[in-house]
């Protein structure tokens, strides 16, 4: 395709309800929303996953905004036609940045799809046509507050709980949740707030069967992931430290995780995605769809991706309500634990443009 032009908008939705883990607590998403037209007339829609602050990964909205204006979109107008499955090349010289280039990627392979009246599901090789719904949860204020948090969600159909840990808010809380409902499918994610010695502290966890502990240390430990994998029975799952599929070989030839969280900003977009997928499925890793507090565009996408066969333990793709009353789009809305996969053309959803305008903060069009 040849690219027009991109509109690049910042967004501001209020969350239901605080969402604290061991980086802070949001209280709202702000979101780069990214949309692309093409000389026929296509156009394309995407997100931007950082966050308003580097608190998760070193990206952050206005950094990305940034970097797109003043790198990313120069480097694709240089190309008279470009195809999607071109963009990660094309920006390669400019480093780091995977959420900044899964946007624009992604926007740029949904104008494609629906210019060729493909879903993204099809394309990505999907197999299911709804997928099974986990939910995460926040560092609560107190243990009643989290059991009652934790209820309404078992309440509402979700399949799995995610707890959020940090030292001080681990064992207790596990204990208590596994004690309550004894055969919910249960994890945790630690966000890096531990230290390699906390092995011993972590093991504790051991009793109250886990699915998985996951990205308790340092990004950029992976050794220190391999060693606590000998201390401790819990699977470990790694997130932040799977940047690439690079990453990906490197800590399962370390034998740092045994289970993979894929998101598809993290790793540069969704074509990457599906290459960690692939080499998971060769090596029989489990993995499933993490989530970034995505609007229903992002969500939209996410759910093709986590409709792959690979993709065997239920995501933090989890309905619209978890975190918003209104979603920009149609919200996702679970029945009996499950989302449906769109089936529409690209990503399948369209924002309701109207409220897209009314929660806007920025907006910008550039064009070649
Ligand atoms: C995780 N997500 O798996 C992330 C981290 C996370 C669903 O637990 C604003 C934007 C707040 C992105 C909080 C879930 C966020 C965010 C947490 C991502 O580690
Ligand atoms: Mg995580």
């Amino acid at each position: 395709m040849k690219i027009q032009e991109f509109e690049l908008r910042t967004i501001l939705l209020p969350l239901v309800r605080p969402f604290r883990t061991s980086f802070g607590t949001q209280t709202s998403r702000e979101v780069l929303v990214v949309k692309v037209t093409d000389e026929n007339g296509n156009v394309g829609w995407a997100e931007d996953v950082a966050m308003s602050e580097p608190l998760y990964s070193p990206e952050y909205v206005a950094g990305n905004l940034d970097l797109i204006k003043r790198f990313l979109i120069p480097a694709l107008f240089e190309r008279s036609e470009i195809r999607a499955e071109d963009i990660a090349e094309v920006l390669a010289p400019y480093l780091g940045a995977p959420m900044a280039k899964a946007a624009l990627e992604t926007a740029i392979l949904d104008a494609q799809l629906r210019g060729e009246k493909k879903s993204l599901a099809s394309y990505l090789g999907a197999t299911k046509s709804k997928v099974e719904c986990g939910v995460s949860v926040g560092i609560a204020p107190s243990i009643d507050a989290l059991l009652e948090e934790v209820g309404s969600y078992i309440d509402a159909g979700y399949r799995r709980i995610k707890l959020k840990i940090e030292p001080g808010w681990d064992i207790e809380p596990v204990r208590i949740v596994r004690e309550t409902w004894p055969t919910i499918p249960l994890q945790v994610d630690a966000n890096q707030a531990y230290a390699r010695n906390d092995g011993d502290h972590l093991a504790k966890l051991d009793p109250y069967n886990l699915l998985l502990i996951e990205q308790p240390l340092d990004e950029h430990d992976i050794l220190g992931h391999a060693g606590l994998a000998k201390k401790v029975k819990t699977p470990i799952c790694l997130d932040e430290s799977i940047v690439s599929l690079r990453a990906a070989e490197d800590a399962l030839a370390l034998e740092a995780t045994t289970v993979i969280n894929i998101k598809p900003g993290r790793v540069g977009g969704y074509l990457e995605s599906v290459r960690i997928h692939d080499l998971c499925v060769e090596r029989k890793i489990p993995v499933w769809c993490g989530g970034m507090l995505e609007t229903g565009i992002g969500r939209a996408a996410n759910l093709a991706l986590a409709a792959m066969p690979g993709f065997t333990l239920p995501g933090d793709t989890s309905a619209s309500s978890r975190y918003f009353k209104v979603d920009v789009t149609d919200p996702f809305v679970m029945d009996d634990g499950y989302l449906d996969v769109p089936t529409g053309y690209g990503i399948g959803v369209e924002p309701h443009m109207d409220f897209l305008e009314e929660i806007t903060k920025s907006k910008e069009i550039v064009t070649r």
